[in-house]
């Protein structure tokens, strides 16, 4: 009898650990299987994402409207671009002995829009950028700009048009006027909020010196092959440089009255120290450029007056800047690779 109850216990002890087994057996299996299903479904719905920026990518994003059946894709987080672009290679070869021409540039450039215009199409950019460049009679040059920088400024994802302010005429050349020039023909074009002032004969040999504005105004060829890498003098903001607009208008925009080679960069550089402003730079190494060798061009001689207007910028500067610019435009045609202002500015 003792041995029959002890044996029952035992079956029964047995049984229920089985019945736990099974139990724990079957949870374990459905456990498995939900985080399984789960897992497809991110699967599938990651694999939708990528189609549909495909889809995007191809511009092709509302074809499948005609069965009825499909809703139309509609690009439901238009987001920014990265702070910094991925599409960004570093330092780059800069060199002027190979032959361009404007439409190999248009056919190496196919997303660039008439007037020298181009936004990313996959990302709204971080900024709207006017290129400015004071020009007169450096077609060779104009064409290595073009060369070079379209392709940059794509990869930095900006969202651009570049002016080329052309001096009519040939009365003494006047740089800083024909970029208070560009900055008022430029804004008639769209909403630019930065803008960047660049000699035409300046490439800069890494992408990742981004040609946008900076919280202060930003110089960006700050180590040029003409000056062996190095800056000349702290104080230099020649070459290329940006502002955004409300930088630009605290300092009433650029002098209208250097004529000639020299000082107008000096000038704008105490009109920003007179407000507080600092100049913001690139690293020498992210900013070395190279400069096109030329002789000095006829009608820019050294302006023998430099020296003494620039002593006395914070004296002149209200009453002579962009809030006084006048200038009589001559033709503005949208290129293929730029937006061409002639214009004619007066003489000294
Ligand atoms: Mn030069």
């Amino acid at each position: 009898m003792a041995t029959a109850t002890s044996q029952s216990l035992n079956f029964n002890f047995l049984h229920r650990l089985c019945k736990l087994v099974v139990v724990l057996c079957f949870l374990h299996i459905s456990v498995t299987l939900f985080y399984y299903v789960r897992s497809l479904d991110i699967r599938s719905a990651f694999v939708r994402n990528q189609q549909q920026q495909q889809n995007r990518k191809d511009g092709n994003a509302t074809e499948h409207l005609g069965n009825g059946t499909e809703t139309p894709v509609t690009p439901k987080s238009w987001k920014k671009c990265p702070e910094t672009s991925p599409l960004l290679v570093g330092p780059l070869r800069v060199e002027f002995n190979i032959p361009v021409s404007l439409e190999r540039v248009a056919q190496e450039n196919p997303h660039i829009r008439p007037g020298g215009r181009y936004k990313p199409s996959d990302c709204e950019a971080l900024q709207k950028v006017a290129l400015i460049i004071p020009f007169r009679n450096r077609e060779q040059h104009l064409k290595y700009w073009l060369y070079y920088l379209h392709p940059i400024l794509q990869r930095q994802q900006l969202d651009y048009g570049v002016y080329v302010i052309n001096q009519d005429g040939d009365e003494t050349f006047n740089r800083a006027k024909l970029l208070n020039v560009g900055y008022a023909e430029a804004l008639k074009d769209y909403d630019y909020e930065c803008f960047v002032f660049s000699d035409v004969d300046l490439i800069p040999m890494d992408d990742r010196n981004i040609y946008k504005c900076f919280s202060q105004p930003r110089h960006l060829s700050v180590s040029m092959d003409k000056f062996g890498f190095r800056l000349p003098y702290n104080q230099y903001f020649g070459g290329v440089s940006s502002m955004s607009k409300e930088q630009y208008l605290r300092i009433n925009g650029f002098p209208n009255n250097y004529w000639g080679w020299g000082g107008e960069d000096d000038d704008i550089f105490n009109r920003l120290a007179s407000k507080g402003m600092s100049i913001s730079r690139p690293s020498g190494e992210v900013g070395k450029c190279r400069m096109i060798r030329h002789e000095r061009d006829k009608q820019n001689e050294p302006n023998p007056q430099r020296f003494n207007r620039i002593a006395h910028t914070r004296e002149t500067m209200n009453k002579d800047g962009i809030r006084s610019l006048s200038y009589k435009l001559v033709s503005k045609e949208a290129l293929a690779l730029y937006t061409k202002i002639t214009v004619d500015i007066g003489k000294p």
